[in-house]
């Protein structure tokens, strides 16, 4: 049955209070050119508060993600590692400094890449299905699976209507990233759609059996790993389509899709060098589309003209926010990283996109610069969730983001965090004792179990 009001949530990761640019991310051109820079988490949080109030200015529902506590404590202590806190993490700092770095990062605040989440409308038990990231292609960011599918389970926790999964076993060959790599086409959110699941590589085929491999970088999402979701998530055949990230793409620093492109109900914004075989994977979006009653599909194309890979993985301009605004016009806001403004090239391309007849009817600059400088833009920072009135009332309250909750994360941020970080700042047990603080206050506000193991 179509339910006539289901909207889409965004459920943004709060930015943590370890957020630090330790260059972490090999294929992620932008976190390897900011390695070592002073951060500023303060400044970082309270960016991404501001984002989130524009989205609900907007009138799009907002959720929040709470930040993981760091450091990873109980997984150092998995790792062998013994002694006091403080002793711990100094002998780490000298002896092991990438492990502490892996240990200390707030990544977690990149929802996008939190889980895969399909809507009730497209399951075949009827219920929202959500797959955590198993994110094991980078060893900061696998050690948030777990914690990500616990807060998950609270959120999302009435059994007849939302299915949180394990993250997918299997290591490299079922490496997921999320919902970075997995879009939801359909008509007005409503009725069944068609999800489209971008990998960068085979996780079975290796080396020179695959001719489509990228040469400078690894695919992070593995097309195994695309399929399991989708199998498990019970999504007809004919509701997904499968399609391949080029070689190129990668190698100029596009480690997800959303890196290349965005899409929204009927429309796919993307870049011309995206995909292998652009014109098939098109084809067979439409058709699929149609066989599901929405018979207009608009992909919007950037040629390598308007905007190189290398502007794209740069800008950020294809990772935007492409919303759906209140009401049954159909226009849409595209919420755009505040760098495009001074780019040139990708201003000439919103330009054109606002003046074409297309469903974007705003551009709107949001300055997250301090997470853009780890390689995560407006799109990055959130989960998409389609809900239904039902399923929406059945949610934890306590996430949902209104101008009051706003109000009180950032007292919480100003009161809790650092202006500024360096990587020598990880040394030591200080943000230790800082964060022990910030988190108990952060479960009362938000009403949720965070803190779940030795921190
Ligand atoms: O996984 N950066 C993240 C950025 C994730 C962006 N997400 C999406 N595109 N959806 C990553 O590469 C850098 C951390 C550091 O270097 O300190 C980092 O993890």
């Amino acid at each position: 049955m179509v339910d006539v009001n289901t909207q889409e949530f965004n459920f943004d990761g709060l930015v943590g209070p370890t957020h630090n640019y330790a260059g972490l991310s090999p294929g992620n051109l932008l976190s390897a050119k900011h390695a070592n820079m002073v951060a500023h988490p303060k400044a970082a949080a309270l960016q991404g508060i501001a984002k989130m109030r524009h989205l609900m200015s907007l009138g799009i529902p907002q959720g929040v993600l709470p930040p993981q506590p760091r450091p990873a404590l109980r997984f150092l202590r998995e790792l062998g590692y013994t002694g006091q806190d403080a002793d711990l993490l100094a002998c780490l700092a000298k002896d092991e400094p990438g492990m502490l770095s892996a240990a200390t990062s707030a990544s977690s605040m990149w929802t996008a890449n939190a889980a895969t989440v399909s809507p009730s409308s497209d399951t075949a038990d009827g219920r929202v299905h959500l797959t955590p990231a198993n994110l094991t292609t980078l060893l900061h960011r696998s050690i948030e699976a777990e914690q990500t599918g616990r807060i998950l389970r609270q959120i999302f926790s009435a059994p007849d209507h939302f299915m949180v999964h394990d993250p997918l076993p299997g290591g490299s060959a079922l490496a997921d990233e999320g919902a970075a790599n997995h879009t939801r086409f359909s008509m007005n959110h409503r009725g069944s759609g068609v999800e489209f699941f971008v990998y960068g590589r085979s996780g079975l085929e290796s080396g020179s059996s695959e001719p489509h491999s990228s040469r400078r970088f690894s695919g992070r999402q593995t097309l195994e790993a695309s399929r399991s979701i989708a199998r498990n998530h019970g999504l007809e055949e004919e509701g997904v389509v499968f399609a391949r990230q080029s070689p190129e793409a990668i190698d100029a620093g596009v480690f997800h899709n959303d890196v290349i492109a965005v899409g929204n109900e009927n429309i796919l914004l993307y870049h011309e060098q995206a995909f292998i075989d652009s014109d098939d994977v098109l084809a067979l979006l439409r058709s699929r589309l149609a066989a599901r009653g929405c018979s207009e599909f608009v992909p919007l194309c950037v040629q390598k003209e308007e905007l190189t890979l290398e502007d794209a993985a740069e800008c950020y301009l294809f990772n935007s926010q492409l919303v759906s605004l209140p009401g049954e016009t159909g226009a849409m806001a595209l919420i755009v990283p505040s760098d495009c403004e001074e780019h040139p090239r990708a201003r000439r391309v919103l330009d054109r996109l606002l003046a074409e007849k297309n469903p974007i009817e705003r551009v709107d600059f949001i300055d997250v610069r301090q997470s853009m400088r780890n390689g995560g833009g407006p799109a990055c920072l959130r989960l998409r969730v389609a809900l239904t009135e039902q399923e929406a009332g059945l949610i934890h309250s306590g996430v949902v983001m209104t101008p009051k909750l706003a109000e009180r994360l950032e007292a919480w941020v100003e009161r809790n965090y650092r202006d500024a970080l360096t990587p020598a700042d990880l040394v030591g047990d200080g943000l230790l004792c800082e964060g022990r603080n910030a988190f108990l206050e952060l479960e009362e506000i938000l009403d949720l179990k965070i803190i779940h193991s030795e921190f």
